[in-house]
């Protein structure tokens, strides 16, 4: 604490926040002279680009600062979001936009010798996430603190995230993707905050004799050291500025002496190495469990650095316990931060004192948590043997929970159910797994320890709710599910991403207001006849298009024309239940028809298209991998025939990651989210880019539903089998002696057989998993559905100013798509939160 007597003196130099182009250039030069310790001779891109973000992160700080002193004046109830995952992009463009001094930092570069966009281009992305689950924590933050709620991001500071993509003759080459080369200048480091975190170990009894209790005692085998670094995340037109604390694993500094002594230095070293791997690298998978040592262990570490985070920032307030959960929030992302939920409890009962059922009850009014997902493959589950060794006590207390909740399922159903329907519904709903080994099952863990259970989208949460939970329904009834359909930021998805049409629609709106109330966007429907407006929203199209074939250029080499083309998109992670392989069969059936076209046909018949894929396959994922070879084989072969050339274009982008999804998904015109009915919970890139007035060919699958509802059935186009069937399909299918193809797909196999995108024999293990696997995905059987969507869409193109008002009316009714509508939705109905204005 400063002295009173020193205070108005620390007044006169508090930093003032820059709010002219002059503080800007003086402060800029500063950090060049000072914090870089280069000159006016000595000044690249790279450089400028270090000195205007901490230019622009002090003024972020300042408000940063002042929204945390006020946080913890007022004393609000918080929201502590959980995410493993947190898929940023960059900083520095959204920081400027939200603070609003793009427009002052762009002429201020200028002035002193540099190009804004060249400097953006210097910052890597912060791909700290695989995909939608990740990049969905990162919307979330943005409308947290555009909407004023006190909350923070808790997640792991991974040094390295996503892997870079590289293709090499085809094939996906994974290289390491070091962000943090050069400083940092959007992370706080909090060297002070250093919270020990224990392994291993063994559970001692204690016995107290005043009380007449025994305690269990954890003793850790291994201790390491979160550290903190902090992220400040600022609101859109707001000062509010709250904080993303993710957690960085050190050794601790007890060094071993005695094996130091004993001259076994480097033993000693690779323990401190050990700590280390613990935040080195994110684990490459979406949708996949992989079920490694090392993940439980960052999954403990980053629970119990945030838990013991929390709970100390509770108690320094003096509230009794009691008051816990009316001052937390704490929302897990999926259910890899559900060891939080044992943590909690551990604390409550072995450090604090508490009984079981006081314990209890605070936690579970304390936690939510959102699934994400229905495929079986993706449900954590983690074997008993492993958990035992790592964590003994919180082994003991998830059977002690599952204990008392079975007693209580037993009970309930003891008097309706018979003994083999109890002992069905009993082994369903248990937290262990009664296999071998046994495992716990972290989705029954995460159900029981919260209050509310959400899905992402109003079919996922329908489903989970008669599929993989549905037993839990029957125990706790249906209140305790509910739905929070994902959205995403307007601010990064529409203004950073597509600058002019944000422009354009302000110019019609009065301003960005609706960056804020995103259904001002309705307001566009009294325009559709106003065709100065029309021929501009198809002018910002086409500028964007350019844009992204510079994009192709610089990566592929490829060059492209776009006026001539209709942009048909399909980029995110490569998964079979995302179907590009459904996607690339279509592709190669629609090349076949163009050279059996005589040159005059095709100029009459053929709607020339360019398809863009973009994603990353895990690293051990064959099939997804065999469909990334695919795909540029494709595209070897159609971008070099002269029979297709200005009308096919097949191109791989590589490397897919937020930045690139700023430049691609602005420039489409159809858009394919088509998984299998069912099986994706919501995707949320099928609304970034209606957002941007591409249309969709999609299943009626997650999201796409609601988006359908929206904007209406005459702007989408839809196809294939419904969830509902997807079931009943698949069982014809195992029991099929062979699947039928349509003769579509048919001609489509014995062109790849053929040997006409390389040696045919490769492709086989994709063919068969259609043909004489079983067709899991229903490939074949909506293959003649997809192709004629397609050709709806060639239709549908021609009549451009159709298309266009299509568009217009799309966008249009995107309003409900919003994060911030997401964000209000989770306060009202699961934290019971307000938003704290700072004064
Ligand atoms: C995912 C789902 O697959 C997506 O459909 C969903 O949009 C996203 C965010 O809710 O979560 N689940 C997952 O494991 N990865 C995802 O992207």
């Amino acid at each position: 604490q400063i002295p009173l007597s020193s205070r108005s003196l620390w007044k006169k130099f508090a930093v003032k926040e820059f709010s002219e182009k002059s503080d800007f250039e003086r402060d800029f030069v500063h950090h060049i002279e000072t914090t870089l310790a280069r000159s006016m001779y000595n000044c690249d891109d790279l450089a400028a680009y270090q000195a205007a973000s901490n230019t622009v992160r002090d003024k972020l700080i300042v408000e940063w600062n002042e929204t945390q002193q006020f946080q913890t004046l007022k004393d609000p109830k918080r929201i502590y979001y959980l995410s493993l995952e947190f898929l940023m992009g960059r900083a520095m463009d959204n920081a400027m936009l939200n603070a609003g001094v793009k427009d002052l930092v762009k002429d201020s570069l200028s002035e002193l010798g540099f190009n804004l966009e060249d400097i953006l281009e210097q910052e890597p992305d912060a791909a700290l996430g695989n995909g939608g689950l990740g990049r969905l924590a990162a919307c979330f933050l943005d409308s947290l603190s555009t909407g004023k709620y006190p909350s923070w991001g808790y997640g792991l500071r991974y040094q390295y995230g996503i892997f870079a993509q590289r293709i090499i003759d085809g094939y996906q080459v994974e290289t390491p993707d070091y962000w943090l080369t050069f400083s940092n200048p959007w992370e706080i480091p909090r060297h002070e905050i250093q919270i020990p975190v224990d392994f291993y170990g063994f559970v001692e009894e204690e016995f107290n004799p005043q009380t007449n209790e025994t305690k269990k005692i954890w003793k850790g085998g291994e201790r390491v050291i979160a550290v903190a670094y902090d992220f400040p995340i600022p609101g859109y037109s707001t000062k509010n500025v709250n904080n993303l604390r993710l957690w960085s694993a050190k050794p601790t500094t007890e060094f071993d002496f005695s094996k130091f002594n004993s001259g076994d230095y480097q033993n000693s070293v690779r323990l401190q190495q050990r700590a280390e791997s613990i935040t080195a690298v994110l684990y490459p998978n979406d949708n996949f469990d992989q079920g490694k040592e090392l993940r439980l262990k960052q999954q403990y570490f980053w629970v119990a650095a945030s838990l013991h985070d929390i709970v100390r920032r509770f108690k320094k307030t003096k509230r009794p316990w009691s008051e816990f959960p009316l001052q937390v929030a704490i929302q897990l992302n999926d259910t890899h931060p559900t060891l939080a939920i044992v943590e909690l409890q551990r604390i409550f009962i072995d450090l604090e004192g508490f009984s079981w059922d006081d314990a209890w009850e605070i936690v579970v009014k304390t936690f939510g948590y959102t699934n994400h997902t229905v495929m079986q493959e993706a449900l954590e589950k983690w074997p008993i043997p492993l958990f035992e060794r790592l964590l003994p006590r919180h082994l003991e207390i998830i059977y002690t929970i599952n204990f008392f909740f079975l007693q209580q399922v037993e009970k309930k159903f003891q008097s309706t159910y018979s003994q083999k329907e109890l002992e069905n519904l009993l082994s369903s709903v248990s937290v262990i797994e009664e296999y071998y080994p046994k495992q716990v099952r972290m989705a029954n863990l995460a159900i029981i320890g919260s209050h509310r259970v959400n899905g992402v989208a109003e079919l996922h949460s329908e489903l989970i709710k008669t599929t993989i939970f549905k037993d839990f329904v029957k125990v706790y009834g249906d209140k305790k599910f509910t739905n929070v359909t994902n959205g995403v930021t307007p601010r990064r998805w529409l203004r950073e991403a597509n600058p002019e049409l944000a422009e354009l629609i302000a110019s019609k709106l009065g301003g960005y207001e609706y960056l804020l109330n995103l259904n001002l966007l309705k307001n566009l429907e009294n325009y559709l006849d106003d065709k100065d407006f029309k021929h501009k929203w198809d002018i910002v199209k086409l500028n964007n298009k350019f844009r992204l074939t510079k994009l192709i250029k610089k990566l592929t080499g490829i060059e492209i024309n776009p006026t001539e083309y209709l942009f048909d998109i399909q980029v995110k992670r490569i998964h079979e239940y995302k179907r590009q392989q459904l996607n690339i069969f279509g592709v190669i059936h629609r090349y076949l028809w163009i050279k059996s076209l005589s040159p005059k046909e095709r100029k009459s018949l053929v709607q020339p298209k360019v398809y863009v894929f973009g994603g990353k396959s895990a690293p051990g994922y064959y099939m997804a991998k065999l469909i990334i070879k695919l795909i540029n084989a494709v595209g070897e072969l159609v971008n070099n025939d002269a029979d297709a050339e200005g009308y096919l274009k097949c191109i791989f982008v590589p490397d897919y990651n937020v930045s690139k999804a700023q430049i691609i998904i602005p420039a489409s015109d159809i858009s394919e989210h088509i998984s299998t009915a069912g099986t994706e919970a919501s995707g949320t890139s099928n609304m970034k880019f209606v957002l941007n007035g591409g249309l969709i060919i999609g299943t009626v699958d997650g999201a796409n539903v609601e988006i359908t509802r929206e904007i209406g059935e005459d702007n989408i186009f839809l196809f294939g089998n419904l969830a509902e069937n997807v079931e009943d399909i698949r069982h014809a299918h195992r029991y099929a002696p062979h699947l039928e193809l349509p003769e579509s797909l048919k001609q489509v196999f014995e062109a790849i057989e053929s040997g006409k995108f390389g040696e045919g024999d490769e492709y086989k293990p994709l063919l068969d998993s259609v043909r004489y696997h079983k067709d899991y995905y229903l490939v074949s059987d909506d293959f003649d559905s997809y192709l004629q969507a397609q050709e709806l869409i060639d239709e549908a193109y021609k009549d451009r100013d159709d298309w266009i008002q299509k568009s217009i009316i799309s966008v249009a009714n995107m309003g409900f798509f919003s994060s911030d509508r997401c964000i209000e939705e989770y306060a009202e109905m699961i934290w019971d939160v307000e938003p704290l204005e700072r004064d």
